[in-house]
């Protein structure tokens, strides 16, 4: 479901030129998005998980237990499951990258009042800890869905429209405080201020973006939590974690898979599960 007024081709055109699109309406009431919020809120976010054994160490944010308990909660819930495979999700990442869909990553980013924001960043080619990036090459979209309100004062995402189109900027290593989600890396580039734009979403709303488009979020200098969830898909012909039984963030990899939800994969270069709902 295009945004109103608008048809696919308008879309996948804005989306090539900015290099995001969004806020988009995803069809969820305010019922079913409030239902998904609590659900994360009491039984998902830092909690342990049967994907990741190490969701089960101390949670420190970005620590190894962290990315276990907020990483790829689709395989093992049926709800995450649901909103990633929604068709107004997946029509719109099928205009965009084509018919054949695997989602390889999810990732719950909540950020409580007062926290900080996300540093300006481009994704994908960040090292982590085992210096190898995560997928072999660009060309995935990231859907980020907001679960409650992210507008300028609940640490909305900000983007450099066209940023996507000068390649990667050069990054350094910096102390990992500094560093994007914990890493000791960081963009070796600090654009212009008026170059950055706002992109505030309702609960519900979501923004399609390539890894390469430069972006992070506001601080949340609200009273409230910001909820969200960013589901990571990509063509089959690319590789996730080749070669790796250990992702940059330190979780071993042997529950984990890309999940096939749409179309058909005539590469088979990646390692395909199927969900296993068990709610944890
Ligand atoms: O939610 C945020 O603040 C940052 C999200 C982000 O950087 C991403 O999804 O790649």
């Amino acid at each position: 479901m295009p945004e109103r007024g608008t048809t696919p081709t308008d879309e996948a055109a804005r989306y090539a030129a900015d290099g995001f699109l969004g806020p988009c309406p995803l069809g969820l009431s305010a019922d079913a998005v409030g239902e998904i919020r609590r659900h994360v809120a009491t039984t998902l976010y830092n909690k342990p998980s049967s994907v990741y054994e190490e969701s089960r160490g101390p949670v420190e944010p970005y620590s190894v237990a962290w990315y276990g308990c907020n990483r790829d909660r689709h395989l093992a819930d049926a709800m995450l499951y649901r909103l990633a495979t929604l068709p107004t999700v997946l029509d719109r990442v099928e205009a965009l990258i084509g018919p054949d869909l695997l989602l390889w990553r999810s990732t719950l980013f909540v950020k409580g009042p007062g926290e900080a924001g996300t540093v300006l960043h481009q994704g994908h080619h960040y090292p982590g800890r085992f210096f190898r990036p995560s997928l072999s090459e660009p060309g995935g979209v990231t859907v980020w869905v907001a679960l409650s309100h992210a507008d300028v004062e609940h640490g909305c995402l900000q983007f450099v429209p066209g940023s996507h189109q000068r390649g990667y900027a050069p990054y350094r290593r910096v102390d990992e405080t500094e560093g994007v989600f914990g890493r000791d890396y960081k963009m070796d580039i600090r654009p212009e201020e008026h170059d950055v734009v706002d992109v505030e979403c309702r609960p519900g709303e979501a923004i399609f973006f390539p890894q390469s488009v430069i972006h992070g979020s506001r601080p949340n200098t609200s009273p409230d939590a910001r909820w969200a969830i960013a589901y990571r898909f990509i063509p089959p012909a690319i590789r996730a974690y080749e070669g790796l039984t250990v992702c940059g963030q330190g979780l071993e990899l042997s529950r984990w898979g890309c999940v096939l939800v749409r179309g058909r994969d005539a590469h088979g270069v990646n390692r395909l599960v199927e969900p296993a709902f068990d709610g944890a």
